[in-house]
């Protein structure tokens, strides 16, 4: 099995600056190593352009920005992410998408659900659950999910919206961070969510399960999506948004595993990686791992 490497990095969504060296940073980080050392041969397709947030031309027009902070930007990275990742698939291979903050999910997951049905799981600390007009933060990255979904005014933003993706094949697997309307669209929507106490009380083996019985619905496989600050801020202490409380390093290994078992993952993405807030990179070196073991390294 081939993996193409396709980096996205971008910061326009987030608060901090920093998360746009991450696909850098997972390189650096011993990924094509990892990923050959799991048995599996590895192309990288290099970076999507995406102007630094400083270069954006004050005087063009947003396409419906309102509150949505470098929404265009956003826009024009996601789309010819969206087409390189399409363009893996049509080859064979399997799209590994490096962030940049989580708003370049609206591009990998548009391009997976292109002429697809697909699943989703996203492995986060927040529901990503924002629109443009219950954002309290405006940050892109808070949106996502919802933009795939077509949620509020994303119904007007197409680029955004993945037809091949149904709120009953989506599973959110470790919220323990949601604004007020983020937790009442989740509830109104046909998205399955977890949260940290779930995974208290049933263990991540029943959860993850659940969850990619959920996405393994879809019958042309499956996206994950993982927001490092799923992980808790001890093992992952270099993402954007850190949330105390997340998973361990060995629950989220096993449910990397459990990805890996299903063989049913089409394309998987690692982001919200940042160097800048990390020592030794060792939230880079823990995304190589993760990523190795959903991608099928095997330890016997
Ligand atoms: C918050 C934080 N809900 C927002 N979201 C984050 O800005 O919408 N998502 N950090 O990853
Ligand atoms: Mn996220
Ligand atoms: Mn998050
Ligand atoms: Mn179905």
């Amino acid at each position: 099995d081939t993996v193409r490497i396709i980096g996205a990095p971008t910061d326009y969504g987030a608060n901090r600056r920093g998360v746009d060296m991450g696909p850098s940073a997972i390189r650096y980080g011993g990924l094509a190593d990892e990923l050959h050392g799991a048995g599996l041969s590895v192309v990288d397709d290099g970076d999507v352009a995406a102007p630094p947030a400083e270069a954006r031309d004050p005087e063009a027009e947003a396409p419906s920005e309102g509150n949505a902070k470098f929404l265009r930007e956003t826009r024009d990275v996601v789309t010819s992410l969206a087409d390189r990742v399409a363009a893996a698939l049509d080859d064979g291979e399997t799209p590994l998408v490096l962030g940049g903050d989580h708003s370049v999910a609206i591009g990998s997951v548009t391009g997976s659900a292109r002429d697809a049905e697909i699943g989703l799981v996203w492995f986060d600390a927040h529901g990503d659950f924002n629109t443009p007009s219950t954002s309290p933060s405006g940050n892109v990255h808070g949106m996502p999910l919802a933009a795939l979904l077509g949620l509020g005014d994303f119904a007007d933003t197409p680029w955004a919206n993945a037809s091949g993706l149904a709120e009953e094949h989506v599973a959110v697997v470790g919220l323990r961070s949601l604004d007020d309307a983020e937790r009442e669209a989740i509830h109104d929507s046909d998205v399955t969510a977890y949260t940290m106490s779930d995974i208290d009380e049933r263990g991540i083996d029943a959860v993850v399960d659940d969850a990619l019985d959920v996405a393994c619905a879809a019958s042309d496989g499956v996206h994950v999506s993982l927001d490092l600050d799923w992980l808790d801020p001890r093992e992952a202490p270099g993402v954007g948004t850190p949330v105390r409380g997340g998973v361990t390093y060995r629950e989220a290994h096993f449910a990397l595993e459990r990805v890996a078992e299903t063989d049913a993952l089409r394309s998987l993405e690692l982001v919200e990686v940042n160097p800048v807030l990390d020592e030794h990179n060792e939230t880079a070196a823990l995304a190589t791992e993760l990523a190795a073991s959903g991608l099928g390294k095997r330890i016997l």
